[in-house]
């Protein structure tokens, strides 16, 4: 019988590092041996590659915290059921960037959305899913927003305050001290190459657990 892959999701504020990361953690899996299927939130289907375009779309300027919430789960419901689920099932890891942790850092902390709203959310649309391990690279709100300027229009929550973003920041570092079994936090202030050895280096109890 095929066992069941491992699901890994990264978490952190803009320009933590993510999409650096993600490069990285993707050969050194695949050079271990693991078939792999990367994706990411809000997107990685059709239908949640048009929810992304406009939840960050900044002409949306007036959508309401709900709403925001709604979609990212609709995006997420999708997900889970056509992406995630099925590579699990067939063996396969699944890397993803960002996942339900983002819904309580973002709507939760940043738009103060009751927590008890996105934990009812979660349990209907992902059907409790929850990664195996979640890293958290965690840095100064400044140094984020210093490393992502100069990419161009800032998308619609990427103009939101600094106050936002050390919400976001804090109700992320909380998630990951309630649950230090799930999360690794990664000091994302280190260089490129260090993060990747940390990240590497807390994936490797995975591979115990499939052995
Ligand atoms: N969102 C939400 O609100 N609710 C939800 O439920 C979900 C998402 C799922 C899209 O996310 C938005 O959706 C996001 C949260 C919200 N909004 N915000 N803000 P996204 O993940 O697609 O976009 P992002 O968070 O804005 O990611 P990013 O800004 O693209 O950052 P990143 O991928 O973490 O960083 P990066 O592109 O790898 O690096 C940024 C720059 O820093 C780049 O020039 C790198 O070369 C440099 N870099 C990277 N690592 C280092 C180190 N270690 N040292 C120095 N420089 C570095």
């Amino acid at each position: 019988m095929t066992s069941r892959g491992k699901f890994i999701s990264l978490e952190g504020g803009e320009g933590a590092g993510k999409s650096t990361l993600l490069a990285g953690l993707q050969r050194h899996l695949v050079s271990r041996g693991v078939s792999l299927v990367q994706t990411r939130e809000p997107g990685g289907t059709a239908l949640g590659e048009a929810v992304r375009a406009i939840v960050l779309n900044p002409q949306h300027r007036d959508m309401c915290a709900e709403a925001e919430l709604l979609l990212m789960f609709a995006s997420r419901a999708q997900l889970v059921r056509e992406c995630i689920e099925p590579a699990l099932a067939a063996g396969q890891w699944v890397l993803c960037d960002r996942f339900t942790d983002a819904s309580y850092a973002y709507q939760g902390g940043g738009r103060g959305v009751p927590a008890e709203r996105i934990v009812t959310l979660e349990r209907w649309a992902t059907e409790g899913l929850v990664p195996d391990l979640t890293l958290l690279l965690d840095l100064p709100v400044a140094t984020g927003r210093a490393r992502a300027a100069g990419r161009g229009e800032a998308d619609r929550i990427e103009v939101e305050e600094d106050a936002f973003f050390e919400r976001v920041r804090s109700t992320y570092r909380a998630r990951a001290a309630a649950e230090p079994k799930r999360f690794r936090l990664i000091d994302a202030s280190l260089t490129p190459e260090q993060v990747l050895a940390a990240a590497t280096a807390a994936t490797e109890h995975l591979f115990g657990a499939v052995a």
